[in-house]
């Protein structure tokens, strides 16, 4: 993307580097250098009750013209943990340091007019707009989103429809108190502005929060050192390079329609995008992997975030070339059991799929020392239409006995958390199915290089984009419901479907019940080939009950470029008692 990028913009590129070049200012986005040790991620932790954190989102123009995105508490430390136990009042304020990278070198200034002049903004250039209803969509504006937190959608707490700050604005307060009954687990934080995700998600703009309590539910993990991993992808380092001498001859790179390497089915190659974990760079085309150290044989709890914006991960450690048994024990910010006895707490795996934006949590037992090991992502097969993501180490991990222990470690003894207050969702009737599809078109059908348009569409309406002036919102649902999504994917290319505000089960896999008797919040959507009879589908038993979710929200691929460019549509849900009986 960053050469198509300076091609459009290629003044705008040059003048800011000049400029740079006259007034050198220091990258507030610093980021460690290829085969670093990991470091982890500054832990906030609650106190008394209250998480209070100040955080402000910057921007920085590398010397290769790509942009970093990174939020900074204010002693400069990027991208912290938050952590906080159910019923803890969560106090952020968030600062929008955006300037507009394309623009003049006077970014502040040219940003605010920006602003100001956006399509959807109401606002006299004087009169700076009300952020909470502002809608701007702009490189410059921001919001954030809490995924996967039962948190309502409302303005102040996980609103990204409505919510947009802008770099004029004052610091702009979230304040919200996490449910009682939130799962214990990672979740995390990033921007979401439709049209703006992908560039400041991929630039590095993300962070885990973690809610407090998963020995609580899976007794199997109480007292283990616990390390955070989060994965982000970012723009080719070295786009131009062959691949390494050490890889098969793979067919010729082609584009995806998102402008990145497509997949070509090997499991080598250039992929779509580089990727980092904990901000420490392995990039193509040798993928120099990160270190991690530990004491030889111990036992640890991994909490790995998939942060990027396009590319799906296949984890695996391996000690030499054999794979080593992971423990599952959560999945999306959910303890596996959380339905109590439904599920095994842990599923010994060998390997585990994480789409963008899902978060996977296993017990993993360290190498013997002396014996070469490594965490890697295996190649994941996207369709056709799909980015490359091919095999890649990520990190190497060495057993030493003086490796320093991580930053925390789970309570040893902790109180059983109480049964659910509701139902397994599994055993809920839906009260009806709705019937979705993932869809892709050029914008001129008849032009190959004209831009894609991405549609995620009910049944019987016409595909459109994403309509963020829409009045009307694409779903209603009533609080109180469980209802039977089937998702149907129409494209050549794998998609991640993301609801917020709620979990859901995964009932069949293209009309193959599967026993998956836990939550998610995000799920891969099989792409179709052309000798196929049928769309692939996935069938989701959604979960509109928790009485705080009224209101309107959206649902969406988890690939940004995808949801940037329409996959997204809104749902509101009614109050159980407003509920109309002859509904849409
Ligand atoms: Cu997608």
């Amino acid at each position: 993307m960053r050469p198509r990028n300076c091609l459009i913009a290629l003044v705008a590129c040059a003048t800011v580097q000049t400029v740079h070049a006259l007034s050198p200012e220091p990258d507030p986005c610093g980021r460690p250098a290829p085969g670093a040790e990991l470091l982890e991620p500054r832990n906030l932790h609650s106190e008394h009750g209250v998480l209070k954190v100040d955080l402000s989102i910057h921007n920085y123009r590398e010397p290769d013209g790509s942009v970093r995105y990174c939020y900074l508490l204010p002693d400069g430390s990027e991208s912290p943990a938050l952590r906080l136990n159910p019923g803890d009042l969560l106090i952020l304020r968030l600062t929008n340091d955006l300037t507009d990278m394309a623009a003049a070198p006077s970014g502040r200034a040219l940003a605010a007019t920006v602003s100001a002049h956006s399509h959807t903004g109401h606002s006299h250039p004087l009169r700076p707009a009300d952020p909470c209803t502002s809608s701007a969509m702009t490189p410059v504006s921001t919001n954030l989103h809490f995924h996967g937190l039962t948190v309502p959608p409302v303005c102040h707490e996980d609103d990204v429809l409505r919510t947009s700050v802008q770099p004029s604005d004052a610091p702009f307060e979230y304040r919200f108190q996490i449910p009682m009954n939130e799962p214990p687990g990672l979740y995390w934080y990033h921007p979401h502005i439709h049209g703006f995700s992908s560039p400041q998600v991929s630039g590095g703009a993300s962070g885990p929060m973690i809610i407090e309590g998963l020995e609580r539910a899976t007794p199997q993990v109480a007292g283990l050192p616990e390390r955070l991993l989060v994965i982000r992808d970012q723009v080719l380092v070295n786009p131009n390079a062959p691949p390494a001498k050490s890889e098969p001859v793979v067919p010729k790179m082609l584009i995806d329609r998102d402008g990145d390497a497509a997949n070509n089915g090997t499991g080598f190659g250039k992929p779509a995008k580089d990727l980092s974990i904990n901000f420490v760079p392995v990039p193509y085309p040798d993928y120099p992997p990160a270190m991690i150290r530990m004491r030889p044989g111990e036992r640890q709890l991994w909490r790995v975030l998939n942060a990027c914006s396009v590319t799906y991960l296949n984890l695996a450690v391996v000690f030499g070339r054999a794979p080593q048994r992971l423990g599952l024990v959560a999945i999306d910010g959910v303890p596996m059991n959380a339905p109590l006895g439904r599920s095994r707490p842990v599923t010994w795996v060998d390997h585990v799929g994480v789409p963008p934006g899902a978060r996977v949590e296993f017990i993993m037992d360290g190498p013997p020392a002396g014996t070469p090991a490594l965490l890697v992502t295996r190649t994941v097969d996207t369709g056709q239409g799909g980015e490359n993501d091919p095999n890649r180490a990520l990190a190497s991990i060495v057993a030493t006995a003086d490796a320093p222990e991580p930053q925390s470690k789970l309570p040893a003894f902790s109180k059983p958390l109480p049964p659910p207050m509701l139902p397994w969702l599994g055993d809920v009737t839906p009260v009806r199915v709705r019937h979705f599809y993932f869809s892709e078109k050029l914008q001129n059908p008849d032009d190959p290089n004209s831009a894609t348009e991405f549609y995620i569409t009910e049944e019987g309406k016409t595909p459109a984009p994403f309509a963020p002036t829409a009045s009307a919102p694409d779903v209603v649902a009533h609080q109180g419901d469980v209802e039977d999504w089937i998702i149907e994917n129409r494209s050549t290319e794998l998609h991640a479907f993301h609801i917020h505000q709620l979990h859901f089960m995964l009932v069949d896999w293209s009309e193959m019940p599967v026993n998956e008797p836990f939550l998610r919040d995000t799920v891969n959507v099989p792409y179709f080939r052309a000798q196929m009879l049928e769309y692939p589908s996935v069938r989701l038993r959604m979960d509109f009950r928790d009485p705080s979710i009224v209101g309107t929200f959206v649902y969406h691929c988890h690939l940004l470029e995808h949801e940037d460019g329409g996959m997204m549509g809104t749902i509101r849900i009614e109050p159980a008692a407003a509920a109309p009986k002859l509904a849409h």
